[in-house]
């Protein structure tokens, strides 16, 4: 098995850039043309992406079966950038069952989550960031589920059929309660109350906890994090002048398209819209 980095250390001066939540899927061809056109055009020689890069990912076998063209174009896009830019690759809540296998095709290297990166005189720690939305109590009773080793190789095991019928179910299921938190929320701005539900466990306030940040940064002594998963791009500070920076999901069919890669050159951090 090869190695899940900690840490990263980038001596070169060259940009780097960080993505996120690209939730790649075959029915939305313009967010891939977009991202692809970005492989091919981005100066970065270094490019990390952190996590839900694919939509669902099932197994790597299912690069094998006659319905992965779209994912098998991916994974060709990024191996023939790969000569040009170094890439890595951390798993998010979509795609955590992407190994070693595919990690190899596309000639990727996988991070750890979280990992240290060290550049341009700066230090940065990286996360998806769902392990940190502590509200998000059901889901991180199931992320610790499906991150056991043992309940993958069990999971990986079932039927590719099978597989992907259970990932279907596990989308619309986690559909169905975003859509019950959000009407709970839409109701409690109305004054109503919902049983059961709190204001602070809304989907759409589920955020990074700002403890749980502050506890990983204070763990590598470092002061920005940079995270994905809450589809909230911005930059939130936290104690002790440190801040945590969320990059933006994509979707080149939302108005306005929502494409952009944050970007470290010369030891700062800028949004790059494509
Ligand atoms: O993804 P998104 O944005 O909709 O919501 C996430 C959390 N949901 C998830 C689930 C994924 O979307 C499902 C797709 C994963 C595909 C992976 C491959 C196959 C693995 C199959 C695993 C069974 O991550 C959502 C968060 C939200 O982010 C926050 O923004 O709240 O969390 C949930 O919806 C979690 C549920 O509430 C927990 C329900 C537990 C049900 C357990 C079923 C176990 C089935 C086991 C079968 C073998
Ligand atoms: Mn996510």
């Amino acid at each position: 098995m090869s190695d899940i980095l900690k840490a990263v250390d980038i001596t070169g001066v060259g940009s780097i850039d960080f993505i996120s939540d690209l939730h790649l899927q075959p029915s939305e061809m313009p967010s891939f043309n977009a991202w692809a056109q970005y492989m091919r055009s981005t100066p970065a020689s270094h490019l990390f992406i952190l996590g839900d890069f694919f939509e669902v990912w099932a197994g790597d076998d299912f690069l094998e079966s006659a319905h992965a063209e779209f994912e098998n174009r991916c994974i060709q896009v990024l191996n023939e950038q790969s000569s040009r830019i170094s890439i890595y690759f951390m798993a998010g809540n979509r795609d955590f069952l992407l190994k070693e296998k595919a990690l190899k095709s596309a000639h990727m290297q996988e991070l750890s989550d979280p990992c240290l990166l060290r550049a341009q005189g700066k230090s940065f720690v990286l996360s998806h960031g769902d392990a940190m939305c502590l509200s998000d109590v059901e889901y991180l009773k199931f992320r610790e589920m499906v991150r056991d080793e043992r309940w993958q190789s069990q999971f990986l095991s079932k039927p590719l059929e099978e597989r992907l019928a259970i990932a279907k179910a596990m989308r619309l299921k986690s559909e169905e309660e975003k859509a019950k938190y959000r009407k709970a929320f839409e109701a409690s701005k109305s004054g109503q109350e919902t049983q059961g539900f709190q204001a602070n466990q809304f989907m759409g306030l589920h955020d990074v906890d700002a403890e749980s940040a502050n506890t990983v940064l204070e763990s590598f002594q470092c002061d920005t994090l940079i995270h994905g998963h809450t589809h909230r791009p911005g930059e939130y500070p936290l104690r002790n002048n440190k801040r945590r920076i969320v990059l933006s999901d994509w979707d080149a069919s939302s108005s306005p398209p929502r494409l952009e890669a944050l970007r470290l050159e010369n030891g700062q951090l800028s949004r790059h819209k494509l």
